[in-house]
């Protein structure tokens, strides 16, 4: 409020060009939206818990969603680029209830990339979806939530700086 209209604009185009001010470092910019490549193995609930904590003023911060074929691809190169694999949690589950999938930002599932014959549900016990270690681009498949194996990507909503420079 006391910021100076122009002034904000300036660092935020100074931000866009830097990328840091539309996604602090360590996150990475796409889109609308900030991506925070976690290089540690973990669970699925510690996982999705240590994104929970990320959050900041301009959004909540969970594990990945994905909603088309060039989020998916974003994500999957970034963790190729990073780690050479992508076998990563992203947000996607059916924990509340089997068969009914659900991304934990609360964003609509409109749209999925099962690997053939997924989601299979082994043994009654997979409810958390990973992306599979043996295909590059980032192909889904149900598993244990407590299989502790697999990195992970926060994502929480970019700095909507068109917000404070359109007027
Ligand atoms: C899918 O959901 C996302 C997140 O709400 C939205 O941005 C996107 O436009 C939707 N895509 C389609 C094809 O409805
Ligand atoms: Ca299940
Ligand atoms: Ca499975």
């Amino acid at each position: 409020m006391s910021i100076p209209i122009f002034l904000l604009c300036i660092v935020s185009l100074t931000g866009l060009v830097s990328g840091s001010c539309l996604c602090p470092r360590p996150w990475i910019h796409y889109e609308r939206h900030c991506y925070w490549f976690v290089g540690k193995p973990n669970t699925f609930f510690p996982a999705e818990a240590f994104c929970n904590e990320k959050s900041d003023e301009f959004g909540e911060s969970h594990l990945v969603s994905i909603h088309d074929d060039e989020e998916r691809l974003f994500v999957a190169e970034n963790c190729l680029r990073l780690w050479e694999t992508a076998a990563i949690w992203i947000g996607l589950n059916d924990i509340e209830e089997e068969g009914n999938f659900v991304w934990t930002d609360g964003s609509p599932v409109n749209f999925t990339n099962f690997n053939k014959n997924e989601p299979n549900n082994v043994n009654g016990v997979e409810h958390c979806i990973h992306l599979v270690e043996s295909t590059k681009y980032g192909i889904w498949n149900d598993g244990p939530c407590t299989t502790n194996l697999y990195f992970f990507v926060c994502k929480k909503a970019g700095w909507e700086w068109w917000r404070y420079c359109t007027t």
